[in-house]
């Protein structure tokens, strides 16, 4: 079995193409929390939204989250109303949000609404919140302390950033399905998601990094940072304000001590060395997944 530490797009597209490889029953996600909020009394689990759309083939491809065919009705006469309608919920993702809602109102887990989720949307490989806890990713930034999402959609993720904190990480506890995933897998993989904001949130669980450091040599991270830039989001703004070299060695120093095997662009393939001489194993391929074939190649570089 093969365990995929996930945020929510890169994630979504390298579980994707790991399902063309894996037969379901090989391949869990655990996924990040630090992303979820509540809105308008609803609860909304981004990540995990994102992949159950990407592996049902429901996802908004131009959007890069929420479902396709989206329509915007809800959202439109919110705003009408004077009401907050800077975070869009579209007409048929609300129904996953207000199914969420009345289930946990009813005691169920994130863990088991995740696995109804996939159930419904058709997802075969397991979903594995990292805790049924709340973890909140927090931003202090030069405008002040925001919400994961106040950063990233309300405010464009165009604030500069002084540091990230990780409200309730401390006191969560690991879900016992993503603990038994990890010690069983043979295999744990780092997707090319946002180290400091999608990766470090399921490392501030107690108990996952420990896992990590002493499995090290089972560990396989993909960069998500290529020829200096990350493809989407703000990885490479963060890497930088946090004071990180921002590229893939800089990844690599990141996950060091945690990753046996880094997985790096073949634009980047001048860095080899320098990550070898980490300690790491480095793959070079290309991690862009622009197409099925290279999405298939980068499968096959996680699993070699
Ligand atoms: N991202 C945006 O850029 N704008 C949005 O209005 C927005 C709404 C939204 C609603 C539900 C959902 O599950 C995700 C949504 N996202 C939106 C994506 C999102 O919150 C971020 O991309 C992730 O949290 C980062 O991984």
């Amino acid at each position: 079995m093969i365990s995929v530490l996930s945020g929510g797009v890169g994630a979504a597209r390298l579980l994707r193409a790991l399902r063309g490889t894996l037969e379901a029953k090989e391949l869990t996600a655990v996924v990040n929390v630090g992303d979820d909020l509540v809105l308008h009394g609803l609860s909304i689990c981004p990540d995990l939204d994102t992949i159950s759309y990407t592996l049902s083939g429901l996802n908004n491809e131009e959007l890069g989250w929420g479902l396709k065919g989206e329509t915007w009705r809800v959202m439109k006469e919110l705003g009408d109303l004077g009401g907050e309608s800077w975070f869009g919920l579209g007409d048929r993702d609300l129904a996953t949000h207000l199914y969420r809602t009345q289930r946990f109102s009813e005691g169920a887990t994130k863990t088991q609404v995740a696995q109804e989720l996939c159930a419904k949307f058709g997802v075969d490989i397991r979903l594995l919140p990292v805790t049924n806890d709340v973890v909140s990713t927090i931003f202090s930034t030069e405008i002040g302390t925001l919400s994961f999402q106040e950063y990233f959609v309300r405010h464009h993720h165009g604030v500069a950033v002084n540091s990230i904190s990780f409200s309730g990480a401390a006191a969560a506890t690991p879900t016992p399905e993503t603990i038994a995933a990890l010690t069983a897998s043979s295999r744990i993989v780092i997707a090319p998601s946002n180290p400091l904001i999608s990766i470090e949130p399921i490392l501030q669980v107690p108990g996952i990094r420990e896992i990590l450091r002493e499995r090290h040599s089972d560990v396989v991270a993909v960069s998500p940072i290529i020829n200096g830039a990350a493809l989407k989001g703000p990885a490479d703004r963060l890497l930088n304000e946090l004071g990180h070299d921002v590229s893939c060695v800089g990844v690599a120093k990141y996950y060091q001590g945690l990753v046996g095997t880094f997985i790096i662009d073949e634009q980047d393939a001048k860095h080899e060395n320098e990550i070898k001489a980490l300690g790491m194993n480095v793959i070079v391929t290309t991690t862009i997944m622009a197409n099925p074939d290279h999405a298939k190649q980068l499968a096959a570089a996680v699993l070699s």
